[in-house]
């Protein structure tokens, strides 16, 4: 049986930076994220007996380095005797930059070739999956804002994650303004590995987060924009600070993306609903309202350094594309 699936990366306002376990790769914070739309990673799985060993295409070419970690969450999803998988991946924006690949990949993975081999976990299982393979790909099963909380099961810590309030309800548009391309310097894992060890700030960061979250819950449940604006940017800076405090320090961000952020600064001066977030690399997510969204693209296409933008509204969970 071969089965194909789609998922889109999300972004993260209130950030998951930190394990609290490693092996099973559980976040040591709760997060809240925005899933997008017209991003997508869509993945095709086939089992099949006949083949040596697991296969993997990435937009058409081979793909070996990112294997492992394929077949390693194919096992945790359905046991390593299952039978050998072709797999083929086709992501639409660049991988590895800092635009959260890892997280519609895995989401799309865990749905495709869970359908492939004819199972149909519920979607916490499948996000629990995914999220042991990349924290965030958790958020992806799920569509508009997501949150992401810490549970203790069975003694153990464990995720459990929902949609707040779905795609449609608050309407929004991330504009991203790609300020580099080429994979990052330091992958997120090692980066946060380096942040829990070293960085002065890092108790602090676990201490506050939930506070935070229940901030950015409390504004998305009353639609409130500046208030979420207001958090977001406070977690984001607030997570760089834990890197850029680490040793050695971690500093994903160039011109460009400092730029970018001024640029954003500038609009809110103006009274433009936008705020910025930027993630484990150096481009800049502009969220605003959509009837501005024209605006706000304009202007970080205008900003130096700037080498192209993408455009997103808000869009539904990893699902299902067809079967055959
Ligand atoms: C996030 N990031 O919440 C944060 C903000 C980057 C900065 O989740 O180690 O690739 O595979 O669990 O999911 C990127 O990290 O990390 C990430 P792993 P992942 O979106």
């Amino acid at each position: 049986m071969r089965a194909s699936a789609v998922a889109q990366p999300n972004i993260a306002l209130i950030k998951y930076w930190g394990k609290q376990d490693v092996a099973g790769n559980i976040p040591a914070v709760g997060s809240l994220s925005i899933t997008l739309d017209s991003l997508e990673t869509r993945m095709t799985v086939e089992f099949d007996d006949r083949l040596g060993a697991d296969e993997l295409q990435l937009n058409g070419e081979p793909a070996a380095r990112m294997l492992p970690r394929v077949s390693h969450c194919l096992d945790n999803l359905l046991g390593s005797k299952r039978a050998p998988a072709a797999i083929e991946s086709v992501c639409n924006f660049p991988i590895a930059a800092g635009l959260a690949s890892s997280a519609s990949a895995f989401a799309a993975l865990v749905v495709a070739a869970s359908r492939a081999a004819g199972k149909q976990p519920d979607t916490l299982s499948l996000a629990r999956a995914a999220g042991q393979a990349s924290g965030s790909a958790a958020r992806s099963l799920y569509g508009g804002f997501v949150e992401l909380q810490l549970i203790e099961e069975g003694g153990s810590p464990a995720i459990a994650v929902e949609s707040i309030l779905q795609e449609n309800a608050w309407p929004m548009q991330v504009i991203v303004a790609i300020t580099a391309t080429g994979e990052k310097p330091v992958s997120s894992s090692d980066a946060m590995k380096l942040s829990a060890k070293t960085s002065p700030f890092y108790a602090s960061w676990l201490e506050h987060q939930d506070h935070d979250l229940e901030i950015a819950r409390s504004a998305v449940a009353d639609r409130d924009f500046s208030a979420l604006a207001a958090i977001s940017e406070h977690n984001c800076l607030k997570m760089h600070s834990v890197m850029w405090a680490s040793r050695p320090p971690v500093v994903y961000w160039n011109k460009a993306t400092l730029a970018c952020m001024e640029t954003v600064r500038g609009l809110q001066a103006d009274g433009v609903p936008v705020f910025f977030t930027i993630d484990a690399g150096p481009q800049v997510k502009a969220v605003c309202l959509p009837d501005i969204a024209d605006r706000v693209r304009k202007a970080l296409q205008e900003t130096d350094g700037v080498i192209d933008t993408m455009e997103s509204s808000l869009g539904g969970g990893a699902r299902l594309l067809g079967m055959s």
